[in-house]
């Protein structure tokens, strides 16, 4: 089902504005001619369900997109389980009741592609979801996830709501996390790139056999996704949003010190985890609404390469301690 809703005029509360994904969907925003509504850490702790409710009250948006969440690459997600669990059930928890409550339009709630199974076909369809085991690795974070897709089912068919979902591959672009524990690889790969190049060393080490394939999509592409299905999807099931191509790690390695300039040797740290094998989403479903991906990820990680090195990740960073 294909329904228009209207964003011009709108009051739209990004939730999670300051990550990469919250803010590549205000600068998105900026197009639609609607009121970008948000709050800051030190005003609203999302964890807190009478904090959340109260913020809502006072501010009253008509449609929300809940980005935020407490992410973390393989490393951080298999280190701190409870901290994923806990965080993200209650902030979507707060989120979608408190939205309920209030009388939100629209809300559009973001997952993640490690909500399907370990070993789902390839690509994922979205139906996939709940039909097997979980990868170990971030099973914590994809059951936060999962219910927060319920979550939004639940309130369209109990109350005919209009909550839907998206579920957005690996995502990278400006405004990353380059902290090299808590990262995702790509960030963790250009951190790694840049650094070896500037000390000029002759080794880069990555995690793993390098033989696991991801999907990587920008955020600012993600963004664009994300506002495409708020203005025209309405419906029960959740969304994939992908690039439609996979990479081996090992390649991707190559891939972004050729765009870095690093031109050493790739060692791999077969101590650290690989994670699921492979997780291609299907995204005939976002394609055939009419939707398509624009950045390419070469170009997409020399930006994501500039905007590092427009920040203060850019300095040399301290030796890794252990988590
Ligand atoms: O991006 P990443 O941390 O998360 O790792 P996942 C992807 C792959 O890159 C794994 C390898 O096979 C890693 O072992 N890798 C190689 C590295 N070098 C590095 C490195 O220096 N840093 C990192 N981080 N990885 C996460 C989930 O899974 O993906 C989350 O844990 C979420 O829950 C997110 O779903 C999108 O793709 O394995």
């Amino acid at each position: 089902m294909t329904t228009a809703y209207e964003l011009a005029g709108k009051r739209v509360w990004v939730a999670g504005h300051r990550g990469m994904v919250g803010s590549a969907v205000v600068r998105r925003l900026a197009a639609e001619g609607c009121e970008v509504l948000t709050a800051g850490r030190a005003e609203l702790d999302l964890i807190r369900q009478a904090d959340v409710e109260a913020w809502m009250e006072a501010n009253r948006p008509d449609a929300v997109v809940l980005a935020a969440a407490k992410v973390g690459g393989i490393l951080a997600n298999d280190t701190y389980p409870a901290d994923f669990l806990y965080e993200n059930l209650m902030i979507e928890a707060n989120i979608i009741h408190a939205a309920f409550q209030v009388g939100v339009e629209k809300l559009l709630f973001l997952g993640s592609s490690c909500i399907y199974p370990k070993l789902a076909p390839q690509p994922i369809p979205e139906d996939a979801l709940l039909t097997g085991p979980l990868e170990p690795t971030n099973e914590w974070y994809a059951v936060a996830k999962i219910a927060g897709i319920k979550l939004a089912q639940a309130y369209r068919k109990q109350h005919g709501r209009d909550f839907i979902s998206a579920m957005p591959t690996n995502l990278y672009g400006p405004g990353d996390n380059f902290d090299l524990n808590s990262s995702h690889v790509l960030p963790a790969l250009i951190r790694k790139a840049h650094e070896a190049k500037v000390r000029g060393d002759a080794t880069l080490t990555i995690w793993g056999t390098g033989s696991p394939r991801r999907e990587f999509l920008h955020a600012d592409d993600c963004a664009d996704a994300l506002v495409f299905l708020l203005k025209t999807y309405s419906d029960f099931e959740h969304v994939n949003v992908g690039s439609g191509e996979d990479i081996p790690i090992i390649d991707l390695a190559h891939l972004v010190c050729e765009v870095v300039g690093f031109r050493g040797e790739i060692v791999c740290d077969t101590s650290k985890p690989d994670g699921t094998p492979r997780k291609l989403m299907d995204g005939a479903r976002l394609a055939a609404m009419g939707w398509r991906p624009r950045i390419g990820l070469r170009e997409g990680i020399a930006d994501a390469y500039q905007s590092f090195l427009a920040t203060a990740d850019a300095a040399p960073s301290a030796p890794m301690k252990p988590l």
